[in-house]
């Protein structure tokens, strides 16, 4: 009969070795809890984002979308897996690298594509292209081309919720140059003063426009910044979506309960210029092409078909109706009309006429 001290001393290392041979890992974890088909959905949207703005480019190229473009190449699993998370009473602020997360909230591709050709059946009837498009039925909020001025936005949605006790989370994204301006700094204090539900989302892909982050910020562990507000944060890889979701998926959870924000600092790379103008001076060749070999779609796609739970024909026939809707959203966007003359006075951008506005006579 073992002594209790022995019977203890088993115990431990029965603990120990249960440790050592559990092999849990965010695949496994979510082979076992979101199951094939919402792996492989992931594994759609990434896709979809991949080729949508690809084909983007082409139009970009081809003068059908005009103005600045600004793709989310390469960033797509820190997008993907943080919006997996969200719930409809949800809301999304993001910045003008925002069709990945336009798409992964579930915005119809055909809008998005005729908005960005400034068309009448854009999701902001043309009015918003690339960088301000909204989407309020999907608590989309935009597109904001001014940098870190979002944050503050999303912060008051968040303070909505709260006080209108909705259940409701906001998910903000922002670069790391966003990180170096006033309003980052207000919105983590105030946020975290009241204890509000927004998770900040920063995608740290080393660069704001050509500037290097060593060069913007004199912290480039970005996720430090919030020790100041004594605020919960995080730095994560941000191109290994089940990864991110997990990670997130904790804060959109911490956020919920009414325990206050939390900074996530994911840490991603993209793949094209910050616009589509950009020459990319300020980087090698051989740096792209070294990240491009750890591209984060095609990393995905491997896991999932040497883990088992898709195989390479399946993926290559969802690769390929894929390529079919993305095609099926320019000839939308082609097809559709330009606005009428009728958007200079119908589409909200000014108040009623002052003829049909009364005026109070006590304040003349
Ligand atoms: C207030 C403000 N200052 C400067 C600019 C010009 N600008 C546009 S994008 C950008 C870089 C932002 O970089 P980052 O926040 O890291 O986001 P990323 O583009 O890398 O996703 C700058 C400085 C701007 N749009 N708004």
């Amino acid at each position: 009969m073992p002594t209790r001290r022995g019977t203890a001393k088993a115990e431990k290392s029965a603990q120990q070795s249960v440790r050592s041979t559990m092999t849990s890992t965010p695949f496994s974890r979510a082979r076992e809890q979101l199951g094939a088909d919402q792996m492989v959905e992931l594994y759609r949207q990434m896709m979809l984002i991949r080729r949508f703005e690809e084909k983007c480019q082409e139009m970009y190229t081809r003068s059908k979308i005009g103005g600045f473009l600004h793709l989310y190449v390469g960033e797509e699993a820190t997008g993907v897996g943080a919006i997996s998370n969200l719930q409809p009473q949800d809301h999304i602020f993001t910045h003008y690298r925002d069709h990945g997360h336009a798409i992964a909230r579930g915005l119809d591709i055909n809008p998005l594509m005729a908005e960005l050709f400034g068309k009448d059946t854009g999701c902001s009837r043309g009015m918003g292209g690339s960088m301000h498009f909204a989407d309020h039925t999907k608590n989309f909020w935009g597109g904001y081309a001014i940098v870190g001025s979002h944050l503050l936005l999303g912060v008051g949605v968040a303070l909505a919720c709260q006080m209108q006790k909705t259940n409701g989370v906001v998910m903000v994204f922002f670069g790391d140059g966003a990180t170096n301006g006033g309003e980052f700094y207000e919105s983590l204090n105030f946020a975290q003063l009241w204890k509000l539900p927004v998770v900040f989302v920063c995608e740290n892909n080393l660069y704001a426009m050509g500037t290097p982050l060593e060069v913007h910020s004199s912290v480039t562990e970005i996720y430090r910044k919030a020790h100041a507000f004594d605020m919960k944060s995080q730095r994560i890889d941000g191109n290994d979506v089940l990864s991110v979701r997990e990670e997130i998926g904790a804060a959109v959870e911490y956020a919920r309960s009414g325990q206050g924000p939390v900074l996530i600092e994911a840490m991603t790379y993209r793949f094209r210029g910050h616009s589509a103008q950009d020459t990319q001076k300020y980087r090698s060749k051989e740096d792209v092409e070294k990240r491009r070999s750890q591209d984060p779609v095609e990393i995905y796609r491997r896991e999932l078909v040497d883990g088992g739970v898709a195989t390479a024909a399946a993926l290559d026939a969802l690769d390929a109706q894929i390529d079919e809707q993305v095609e099926e959203s320019v000839r939308f966007a082609d097809e559709s009309p330009v606005p009428g003359n009728e958007w200079l006075t119908d589409r909200g951008i000014y108040a009623a006429p002052l003829e049909t506005a009364t005026v109070d006579p006590d304040i003349i």
